[in-house]
Formats: structure tokens, C-alpha cells, sequence
């Protein structure tokens, strides 16, 4: 099978309905059924743009999405403070005062009617409209297929109506910033269309002129303009009425669509200018140019970001059937195939949801066709939108997070007026469990689950990360104000406990409780910043003093990580944790992952985090199985990270292979690309691990492209369980510490380029470190090469 297409020969509506029940055991009860939309429509997208194909005839239907296009924030209807509520922090120390007299209960009131920001102008992402094609007479058709391919970034529907064969391709170019859609048939003139907008909401205008739509309006709520326009290239004859364009053609009609909107990232208005003048340029830059110059551009924009990574787990990858078939053929025969094509899948949905200069992928990516949508389509910093860029350094898509970096630093303007309302720091930043695009930092309305003051520091350590992996001073450079903006939070916001350590108080771990003092989670992430913060700060020379602050801050935190009564890793201070909790967030354990403070090197912390695991269970929501599969290949446990995959696909797979929580929310999807990769290669702990966890059930296999800390690329050869070969890049010239686990055959040996030997790893070995020049590649691989022994 082809592991870079998935395909279908019904269009979107057309295939088996998803019965959630069958689906999941998922704690969270969503009663609606999954529309179409999420589920069987695919996408295509340029980071700033998305849009869902159905492939339906004869009407297809193409919705749309520009991210910027939001509901709330300033203008509002409803009135917007960016979430905050004066005066709140002034009960700060009245509920860290009942905490500290054990008395949680009056804690727990007094943050529920305090420590809680305004819903007000809270907004959500919105859906722009809907492109649609109307084909008359193409009712009785015959060899229908529709499909998306990763590698080529297009959607495609063919079909044959008398004879004639139709095919349309959807692209969304982030080089030329459109959308486009070509349009054939195979015999002369007997293509024609109608094509037409339907905007998303009330009040906008739809305009037909000669061979162009345009679609404008401004959102009711907040006053945002938006404009979409659309020209249409063709080679016959075109009548435009009734806000609508009719086209003959002899034989192609090429569709090109660019849309904005008047929003800006810049606090305190987040408004630029009309996009009118913006998006008729982007139109004029596009119809200049014909559809195979877009198309090649196109394709060699993405595949410079798609083909960085290859992947084989098997060397049978699975029969060629449709999507949706081996979906649900997965059930019972799982088929190493789907597994890869959802590998390639999460990539290709990264590139085509976050593209420098474009906002980060929210809880769906780009994709949204509601104005209420789940969680309003947000960016929620208490797992989902870390999770969105766990891949992103990993699986080589490191511009990919760009815009994750760019956005959080538009975060520190806002978050400095939450930090000193709520926290009692006037010089740090703050970003809560919630945040819109309007710098809403503030906790959310609800404490039980809108109180988030470790969220700075967990979206820095995906910051964190991609300087790890990059080692450029450049990155550095771009997160540290970031990094020590968190800190100098941290450091104002610490308070004492009677045991005299430093706690975060109150903190509530994450959607479960209880309102405490230093629960694990804030514990560990204010370690991970205060000691990354340091770190940076040393190797930049910057921040003597402030150093010295942290230095002392980290050594006086109450532990980040205990072991409890049940032998389980404490979620709390106090040892209350119930063995038969099953709740989805698994926030003690971020320590193990993303984190790197648990490792192989502490026992009894990976000890005490596997008794945590089996206690919680497998069965769970979208982004916790995903989350779990990286937990449990972080225990080196393959065959556990395996049942989780597994279990992803037959559980919380749409037949698109949108990840499902339910309901869609694009969290699984991406942590599922970083799942794999912490199955193949870790690197947390300062030498590099070659397939620490491999299951036993991908016997051979090759990794190509894979990204390990310190600035290497790695391709990955195994047979029979064993790894055969290895071949590392060197992409900074740092030095590289190896380690092989138990799956080698015989002694191995690594050589540089020029052959000569630098040393010799065996089963277990203790690792070898050895200096890289950038640029050189190394091979290691068996002393005496097996022939097998095994089946592969
Ligand atoms: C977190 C999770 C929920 C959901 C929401 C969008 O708060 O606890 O399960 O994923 O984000």
C-alpha cells in the first residue's frame, strides 16, 4: 500500500457512519454524532489558511478557514478585559492562608469566586465560508475515488459521468499564499461549473464580476473584516449572475482563493489594516502565474519539509484498500501500513497547520466549520497545544514551530498585566489554561480548570526543546527573553510552605484537583524553567544575578517528585493519590515526558511512574492515549507503546484520521508523530538512544530523517527485532554520546566517513562518546554482519 495517500471511493457523507460507542470507551460522554466534516472530509492547509474537501457530486463542497478569523477580544460586543478581573490577586494571599491552616475547603470557595477571569469577549475561531462547485449532470457517475496525497499536499476527487473522466485537485500553497483548485475532464468541452461562495456568516456580501467572487463582511461580534476572493482562469466561456460564476470551458478551469482579515498580533487592539489591499495583491501575484507553476511550487515548498522524514515499520506495509476499509479492517488485523500512513498523516497536517508568520495550530489545527466550536477551537496551554509541537523538533519540522515561538512571545505584553492581577508578580508573565489570539492570559472562568500558572513553563519547554535539538545560538537568542520573563514569574510567585520549601500555591493539577499547595505538575515545570532558565542564561552570559536567584529558587523547591504510599508517583504534595483514578490528564508524569527529569538512570522514579501508568489504564480520550504511547515508550516498554498506538487507531481514529477526544481535536494526531518517534530514538538524558523501544511487533523496519538532540540526523536500519545499522549526521559538530540498547546482534562498530574506526558498542555497553565534525557522518553497524537467524 501506498503509506503517503489515503483514499476513498465514496465521497465524505458517503461512508459507514461512526458510532462513537463502538469507537471508545472514552471517559468524557459527547453525545452528538461526529459530522461529516470531522470525520470523513480531508484537509488541506498552508498554516494561515485551512480548507475540508468533501469530494461530494454533483455539488463539492470546500470549506474554509483563515485562522485570524476569531470572534471576541477587543470590540467585542460583550465588552473584552483580556480576561481580567481587578483586584483578584488581593485574595492570593486569603487562599494561600487557608491552605496553609489546612483548611482546603474555604481555599477552594474563596479561588472559585476569586481567582477566576472573565468569560467576556472570550470569542472563538470561526469558519469563513464554503466554496461550492456545481456540476451539472454528474449524477450517475462510476469509478469515483477521492483521496489526499501527503507527499504532493493535494486532495483529489475522479470520477467518470458518460465516458468523460473528471478530476479536480485541491491545493493550499503557503509560497503563494492560496488556495487553488484545477479542474479537468478528459474530453474537450464538457467541462462547465457553477461556482459560488456561501459565507459563514450573516451580513456578508458576496459579489459576482466577470471571472471573480468576492466575498467580504465584518463579524457582527467584534467588528473584524474579513475578505476572500476568488478568480477564475479558464478557457471557454463564463457567465457571472446571481452572485455566482457559470463557466464553459474547452478542457481546465483553475480556481485560485486568498483570504485575510484585519487582525494583527499586537497588543493591546490586535487590528491592522483592512485586508482588502492584501489579499487583491496576494490574487494579482497568483493569476500571473499558470496552475503548474503554483502546482510546482507548491509541491517543492512542502516536500522540503514532508520528505525530511521516511519510515518503514514492516516489510509488509498492507493490501492496497481504502482508507476507511483498513480502518476498520484494524479492528481485528492491524496492518503496519496504517500505522505509517498516520505517522505521515500528523506531519503533513503540522506543515500544512503551521507555517512561519502564521498562528500556531489551535485545538483543530486550521480546520473549523462552526461558530461554536469545541472549546471554542482555541489554544489551550494545559496539554493540546504543547502536544500540537511535541513532533514538531523531533520529526524535523522545526520551522513548524516557529510560529509557536513567535506567538508565545506575543504573550509576555498581556501576560504581565495577568501575572501582577493575579499572582503577585509585577515582572513576569503569565498564560492560563485558555488563551484566544487576543492575549486573553487571565486563569479561566472556572477555577477547577482555568487556574494554570505552570502554562508558561510548559509551553517553554517545547521552546526549550527546539534549541536542544537545533543547538543555534540564533534560537537561543529568540527564546530566552521568553524563558526569563517565566522565570522572574516563578521567582515572584513561589511562596513558602510551613516546611519552609518554595510551592506553588494554590495549584490545582490540571481538570482534577484538588485545590492544594505544590502540586507535581507546577512543581516540575517551575524545576524544569528555573534549570533551563540557568542553563540559557550561563550559555548566553547574561543574568549574573538573576542566575543566583534561580540557583537558590530551584535548590529550596519542594520536591517535584515523590514516591507515594502505593509505590505510585504523587500528582500532590500530600500522598493522596487513588489507585483507582483513571482520569485522563496524567500531569505528575511530566516528568517523564515531555519532561527529561525521569530517566533509566532513576529507577525508582520510572518504577514509580509505571505503577501510575498501569494504575490509570490505557483506555482513555484522543491526546491521553497519545500522551500515554510517549509515557510509555519513555519506560522503554515497546510492546505497552505499542498497545497504545494500537489502540489510538482502533479507538480514537476518524475514517479521515482525524484524532478523535471525541470529538475531533487535532492534540492525537501530533502526539501520536512524537509517540513513534520516542519508540525509535530518545535523546533526553544527554546521549542518544538508537530504538529504545521497539515493538516486538515491528521486526523490520528503516527510520530516515529522525532528529536527535544536540543536532543530529539519524537513519535507522532493524531486521528481525535488532538494529542493523546506523547512520548519523552531524548537523552542529557537537560531540555524540551513543547508546545501544538490547535489540543489536553482535558488537557493533562505528566508523567516520573516511572508514577509519572510532569505537566499538555491544548489548548494554556502557555509551561512547565520541567528538563529530558538522557536516560528517558516522555509521555504526555490525562488527560482523549477520546474514539473520531470524524471520524478518
Ligand atoms: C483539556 C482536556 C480536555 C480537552 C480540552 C480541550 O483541558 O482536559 O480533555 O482536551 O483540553
Amino acid at each position: 500500500m501506498n503509506t503517503h495517500l489515503l483514499w476513498y471511493t465514496k465521497p465524505a457523507g458517503a461512508l459507514r457512519p461512526i458510532q462513537l460507542s463502538d469507537l471508545t470507551n472514552s471517559e468524557l460522554v459527547y453525545d452528538q454524532t461526529p459530522s461529516v466534516w470531522e470525520s470523513q472530509a480531508l484537509p488541506v492547509g498552508n498554516g494561515y489558511m485551512g480548507a475540508m474537501v468533501y469530494g461530494t457530486v454533483p455539488i463539492e463542497r470546500i470549506q474554509f478557514n483563515e485562522k485570524t478569523l476569531w470572534t471576541g477580544g477587543p470590540g467585542s460586543q460583550e465588552g473584552y478585559t483580556f480576561g481580567n478581573v481587578p483586584g483578584s490577586g488581593d485574595y492570593l494571599p486569603v487562599v494561600r492562608a487557608a491552605l496553609a491552616r489546612g483548611d482546603k475547603e474555604e481555599a477552594l470557595a474563596l479561588a472559585s469566586a476569586h481567582l477566576v477571569g472573565s468569560q467576556q469577549g472570550f470569542g472563538a475561531y470561526q469558519s469563513f465560508g464554503e466554496i461550492q462547485l456545481a456540476f451539472e449532470g454528474h449524477e450517475d457517475i462510476s469509478n469515483y475515488t477521492r483521496g489526499l496525497d501527503l507527499d504532493g499536499a493535494m486532495a483529489y476527487v475522479q470520477y467518470d459521468v458518460d465516458g468523460v473522466t473528471y478530476r479536480r485537485e485541491v491545493i493550499c500553497s503557503y509560497p503563494d499564499h492560496i488556495l487553488a483548485v484545477r479542474l479537468t475532464a478528459s474530453r474537450p468541452k464538457a467541462l462547465s461549473v457553477a461556482i459560488s461562495f456561501l459565507p459563514a456568516h450573516q451580513g456578508a456580501t458576496v459579489i459576482a464580476a466577470g471571472p471573480k467572487l468576492t466575498l467580504h463582511g465584518t463579524l457582527p461580534d467584534n467588528g473584524m473584516i474579513y475578505e476572500a476572493q476568488m478568480t477564475v482562469l479558464h478557457d471557454g466561456q463564463e457567465n457571472s449572475t446571481g452572485g455566482k460564476v457559470s463557466i464553459s470551458a474547452d478542457s481546465e478551469i483553475t480556481l485560485l482563493m486568498s483570504c485575510g482579515t484585519d487582525y494583527r498580533n499586537l497588543y493591546p487592539n490586535y487590528r491592522g489594516d483592512d485586508p482588502h489591499a492584501a489579499v487583491s495583491e496576494t490574487m494579482q501575484h497568483a493569476i500571473a502565474k499558470p496552475w503548474a507553476e503554483i502546482l510546482k511550487t507548491h509541491q517543492a515548498d512542502h516536500r522540503v519539509l514532508y520528505q525530511r522524514m521516511s519510515l518503514s515499520t514492516s516489510l509488509d506495509d498492507g493490501p492496497d484498500c481504502p482508507t476507511d476499509e483498513l480502518l476498520a479492517a484494524y479492528q481485528t488485523a492491524p496492518c503496519h501500513g496504517l500505522e505509517t500512513l498516520m505517522f505521515h498523516y500528523g506531519r503533513y497536517l503540522l506543515i500544512a497547520s503551521s507555517r512561519p508568520g502564521s498562528l500556531p495550530a489551535n485545538l483543530q489545527g486550521a480546520w473549523n466549520d462552526m461558530a461554536n466550536p469545541p472549546w471554542q477551537s482555541d489554544y489551550h496551554f494545559n496539554i493540546n497545544l504543547q502536544m500540537n509541537y511535541w513532533p514538531a523538533e523531533v520529526a524535523a519540522l522545526t520551522e513548524c514551530s516557529d510560529p509557536l515561538v513567535d506567538y508565545v512571545h506575543s504573550l509576555m505584553e498581556p501576560g504581565n498585566v495577568t501575572a501582577a492581577t493575579y499572582f503577585g508578580s509585577a515582572n513576569g508573565w503569565a498564560v492560563n489554561t485558555m488563551n484566544n489570539p487576543f492575549g486573553f492570559t487571565a486563569p479561566g472562568w472556572h477555577f477547577t480548570w482555568g487556574w494554570a500558572p505552570n502554562s508558561n513553563a510548559f509551553i517553554a519547554m517545547n521552546l526549550w526543546e527546539k534549541y536542544l535539538f537545533s543547538q543555534q545560538e540564533e534560537d537561543l537568542r529568540r527564546i530566552y527573553p521568553i524563558l526569563r520573563g517565566a522565570a522572574i514569574f516563578w521567582l515572584e510567585y513561589l511562596s513558602a510552605d510551613s516546611d519552609g520549601t518554595l510551592v506553588s500555591s494554590p495549584s490545582y493539577s490540571p481538570e482534577h484537583g484538588h485545590c492544594e499547595i505544590g502540586c507535581a505538575m507546577d512543581q516540575q515545570l517551575a524545576y524544569f524553567l528555573l534549570d533551563a532558565t540557568i542553563t540559557a542564561s550561563q550559555l548566553l552570559g547574561e543574568d549574573e544575578m538573576l542566575r543566583r536567584e534561580m540557583k537558590s529558587a530551584r535548590e529550596n523547591l519542594s520536591a517535584p517528585i515523590r514516591v507515594g504510599r502505593w509505590g505510585q508517583l504523587q500528582e500532590w504534595k500530600d500522598d493522596l493519590d487513588d489507585p483507582a483514578d483513571t482520569h485522563r490528564h496524567i500531569s505528575q508524569l511530566i516528568a517523564l515526558y515531555p519532561g527529561s527529569q525521569i530517566g533509566p538512570d532513576t529507577p525508582q522514579w520510572m518504577d514509580a511512574a509505571r505503577t501510575t501508568l498501569l494504575a490509570r489504564g490505557d483506555a482513555s480520550t484522543g491526546w491521553s492515549r497519545a500522551m500515554k504511547l510517549c509515557l510509555w515508550a519513555r519506560l522503554l516498554d515497546g510492546d505497552h507503546a505499542y498497545a497504545l498506538l494500537q489502540g489510538q487507531l482502533q479507538t480514537c481514529t476518524f475514517p479521515n484520521l482525524f484524532d478523535l477526544h471525541p470529538p475531533f481535536q487535532i492534540d492525537g494526531n501530533f502526539g501520536y508523530v512524537a509517540g513513534v518517534c520516542e519508540i525509535l530514538v530518545q535523546s533526553h538524558r544527554g546521549e542518544i538512544v538508537l530504538l529504545p523501544a521497539l515493538p516486538s511487533a515491528w521486526k523490520s523496519g528503516r527510520v530516515q530523517g529522525i532528529k536527535a538532540r544536540g543536532g543530529f540526523t539519524l537513519d535507522i536500519h532493524w531486521r528481525y527485532g535488532k538494529l542493523e545499522t546506523a547512520v548519523i549526521h552531524s548537523d552542529c559538530g557537537q560531540d555524540c554520546t551513543l547508546r545501544i540498547g538490547d535489540a543489536v546482534f553482535s558488537p557493533m562498530e562505528i566508523t567516520k566517513q573516511d572508514g577509519r574506526i572510532i569505537g566499538k558498542l555491544t548489548a548494554s555497553s556502557q555509551p561512547l562518546t565520541f567528538c563529530t565534525k558538522k557536516g560528517e557522518t558516522y555509521v555504526l553497524q555490525q562488527k560482523h554482519p549477520s546474514n539473520g537467524g531470524g524471520v524478518d
